[in-house]
């Protein structure tokens, strides 16, 4: 069976997810993929782009929170358990779109990604029915100008990593903000995208007044993230199309579309990627000057 390839663009609330697939859209269209977005955020009332595929023509969140008698945040992982039990319709309408790339338009409720089991169980029959899916984790890049907020972005995205058990793509979101704050920030910006040495900022979070308890608790946390040493960022400016391009690439990698039979520019892509590879310190170096987070 051939496959379907797409990304699944998650993150938490207004770290770009609909800016991203509108874009994201954009560039494939140029390159010549056939792109359907998939609104799967059932709160998106105003969408920057056409989707073809919309969650909110099944359910709504305004629908679950008043049949239901659930608040915004009840009414949105009922409507998600809603779309798993109607995975039929889902698919259905997916299947209108044959020899598509599919961009999902994920909601930001972190929980849906880190421990519910509706959007794992929707990805999983997503698999079953022939979709090969990266999971594209945009991060706003704000999270960095606070050491205990970046250890804790550092928790979800490991936790949602080890539970969506997808190829998966980390993403450091609006680092063209990044100059904005970078007096808060102790370190150049690939000590943020590579993970380094967590150690270093567990000293910044101790000149902080917190008790001791909080210091353990973080130093524990830091343990662990290190431990597992999974998670790591590719940065990205959404205006920037090379930062773009390179999150393209390693997508493409991950979800295997480069090794696709049938695609015409499959070898071009591989090259494309090797070469990517090859610099990837070079590129993060030069994207950190172009940012001014040295
Ligand atoms: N400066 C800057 N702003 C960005 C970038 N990407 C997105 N934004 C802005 O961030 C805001 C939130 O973007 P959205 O795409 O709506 O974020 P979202 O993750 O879909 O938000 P929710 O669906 O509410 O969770 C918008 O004002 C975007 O224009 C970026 O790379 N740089
Ligand atoms: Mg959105």
């Amino acid at each position: 069976m051939p496959f379907t390839f797409g990304q699944l663009v998650i993150g938490p609330p207004g770290s770009g997810k609909s800016t991203y697939c509108k874009k994201m859209s954009e560039y494939l269209s140029k390159i010549g993929r056939k792109v359907v977005i998939v609104n799967i955020d059932p709160a998106n009332d105003i969408l920057p782009y056409e989707a073809k595929v919309d969650v909110s023509e099944l359910i709504t969140v305004e629908d679950a929170m008043s049949h239901q008698q659930l608040g915004p945040n009840g009414g949105l992982l009922f409507s998600i358990e809603y779309l798993e039990k109607n995975f039929t319709w889902f698919l259905g309408k997916l299947n209108n779109y044959k020899n598509h790339y599919f961009l999902f338009d994920c909601p930001g409720q972190v929980e849906l990604y880190s421990h519910h089991r509706s959007m794992k169980a929707i990805m999983q029959k997503l698999q079953a029915a022939g979709f090969s899916l990266c999971a594209v984790c945009l991060v706003d890049s704000h999270y960095c100008s606070d050491p205990g907020k970046f250890i804790s972005a550092l928790l979800l995205t490991l936790s949602t990593m080890l539970h969506m058990e997808l190829p998966h793509i980390n993403v450091l979101s609006k680092i063209d903000l990044m100059s904005t704050f970078s007096d808060k920030l102790p370190f150049g910006m690939d000590y943020y995208t590579e993970v380094l040495d967590l150690n270093y900022i567990l000293q910044y979070l101790e000149q902080e007044k917190f008790t001791a308890k909080y210091k353990k608790l973080n130093a524990a946390l830091i343990e662990m993230i290190e431990n597992y040493s999974l998670v790591s960022f590719l940065p990205l400016n959404i205006e920037d199309t090379k930062t773009l391009i390179k999150v393209q690439q390693m997508v493409d990698k991950a979800n295997g579309y480069i090794y696709s039979a049938g695609e015409e520019k499959s070898v071009q892509s591989l090259l494309a990627c090797a070469v990517g590879a090859q610099s990837d310190q070079q590129w993060l170096g030069e994207t950190q000057d172009k940012y001014g987070t040295n």
